[in-house]
């Protein structure tokens, strides 16, 4: 008999009701609730523990992969050192964009060096996050993360990238985060896809739902040949093609190993109202969930991921229900991904 079939989860249990893990499971991941620069809405540094409170209502049998191996992740908490470094950029980051606001000058010299030290705490994450991601590595396992905004993957991606060059990255999202920086922030949100091309101008890449851009934005994707579809272009090929055909003609697209980061806004906003930048349109659950079926049934491999952006600003805890229930399709996909 499954106990978890008759009791509800311990309230200090871990995600999906986690009783204990083990420090060599096969997939590490890693909290981390870091916004230092999030221009519109606030809370997905709210994120990790949230969904980690609503992944205790998910059953964690999957209708398709079957039931969770609880053995085969570990998550490891960043919120304390994430909260020492944004106790000092938050305050800043709201001058410069007030300052901005009220129409100062981005050349501005109080502006620069908030800026400066802005730039110096998020490289110091990052740079924490890739010594993680290759450690992770190291020890042949699955690194995976969860945001906190989408500046916070760059430094996994890094150590990624650096250990499978071949490579693809699956990028569902609502924009772009091709911006050479936003409000005068290097290591944005929205400039995290620029910032990664920078360092992997080679890496192929599918980028899905894009549906809120610059003409910069786009000029730059031009130059650097990201695939690009975007949610016209994707309810368009809907007409006319089933969606796991679409999926397919994708995946060819794709070198076997693939990377995924997820930002909820990517998805429908009726499934993330919370989150910082929402727009309309999007992918519905259920297609990502038949995605990432057809990534394990072409036998590509998900060699990291990340989950970026969940956030709930208004009220009620849906957003990080939509959250875990996307973890768990995510943890689900890449295990059987890997036959674990
Ligand atoms: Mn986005």
């Amino acid at each position: 008999m499954n106990i978890k079939d008759q009791s509800p989860n311990q309230s200090h249990a871990g995600f999906f009701g986690q009783t204990s893990s083990l420090p060599q499971a096969q997939l590490q991941g890693l909290l981390v609730p870091w916004e230092p620069t999030v221009s519109y809405g606030s809370g997905t540094s709210l994120a990790p523990l949230k969904i980690l409170k609503a992944s205790h209502q998910l059953d964690t049998f999957h209708e398709h992969y079957g039931s969770l191996n609880e053995d085969a992740f570990k998550i490891t908490d960043f919120t304390d050192l994430v909260h020492d470094l944004q106790k000092r950029t938050l305050p800043l980051a709201r001058g410069v964009v007030q300052a901005l606001e009220q129409g100062a000058a981005l050349a501005d010299l109080g502006i620069q060096s908030k800026l400066k030290v802005i730039r110096k705490q998020s490289e110091m994450l990052i740079q924490y996050i890739q010594n993680w991601t290759e450690e992770v590595l190291n020890a042949d396992q699955i690194p995976f993360l969860i945001g906190g905004d989408h500046s916070c993957p760059l430094g996994l991606w890094n150590a990624v990238f650096k250990k499978h060059p071949h490579a693809g990255l699956l990028h569902i999202d609502a924009h772009l985060d091709m911006r050479e920086s936003y409000e005068g922030f290097k290591f944005s949100h929205a400039s995290v896809m620029y910032n990664f091309k920078k360092e992997f101008p080679e890496s192929q890449s599918l980028h899905l739902f894009m549906r809120d851009f610059s003409e910069e934005e786009v000029q730059r994707s031009q130059n650097l040949n990201l695939n690009i579809f975007t949610d016209r272009q994707i309810q368009n090929k809907k007409a006319k093609m089933s969606w796991r055909d679409i999926c397919r003609e994708w995946l060819e697209m794709l070198p076997p190993k693939i990377h995924i980061t997820l930002d909820i806004d990517g998805m429908d906003p009726q499934l993330a109202p919370g989150t910082g930048t929402p727009v309309p349109g999007g992918m519905k659950f259920q297609e990502l969930k038949i995605l990432l079926e057809e990534i394990v049934a072409t036998k590509h491999q998900i060699v990291s991921f990340d989950l970026v952006e969940v956030s709930g600003r208004h009220q009620g805890d849906f957003d990080f229900n939509v959250g875990a229930r996307a973890l768990f399709e995510l943890l689900m996909s890449c295990m059987a991904s890997h036959k674990l």
